[in-house]
């Protein structure tokens, strides 16, 4: 019996290729999700946020993409006992209520988060958490998240 004429092998090839042209293009969403986008920020000894080429640093996101947070922390006058010298905490503006997942402890030198951005549109605040010079009620930063 020629296999190339019997329908249902026939029909199985085909189903074959569909299945495989559908992976062929749905396999970028799978192989290469969405990169993250990369925010550097330093924390420094002074007690305050900086970004660089900012004045007034502001991190910019899209609601639910995907963020790297490379951060550099550097020492000002006081830590907290378990090390760490500074907090980035990520609080709604409206209402100071914090934003899941985003309430980070710094130590000194360079550290990474991979996080997700707030799924809600507005407007937040990254405020320090660890009371760290007499100059910490002054460490925040604007945190806006676009649509
Ligand atoms: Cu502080």
């Amino acid at each position: 019996m020629d296999v190339d004429k019997n329908p249902r092998v026939s029909s199985l090839r085909l189903i074959c290729l569909v299945a495989v042209a559908f992976l062929f293009v749905l396999s970028p969403h799978f192989v290469w999700p969405q990169s993250p986008q990369v925010i550097e920020v330093l924390a420094d000894h002074d007690s305050r946020f900086k970004m660089a080429g900012m004045k007034d640093p502001v991190i910019t996101v899209h609601a639910g993409a995907p963020v790297t947070l490379r951060i550099t922390a550097v020492k000002a006058k006081d830590h907290n006992r378990d090390g760490s010298i500074h907090g980035f905490s990520l609080l709604r503006a409206n209402d100071r209520s914090p934003v899941p997942g985003w309430d980070l402890l710094l130590k000194p030198g360079r550290q990474e988060f991979n996080l997700t951005a707030p799924a809600e549109p507005g407007e937040y605040v990254v405020v320090c958490t660890v009371v760290c010079s007499p100059d910490h009620d002054g460490m925040h930063m604007k945190f806006i998240v676009l649509p």
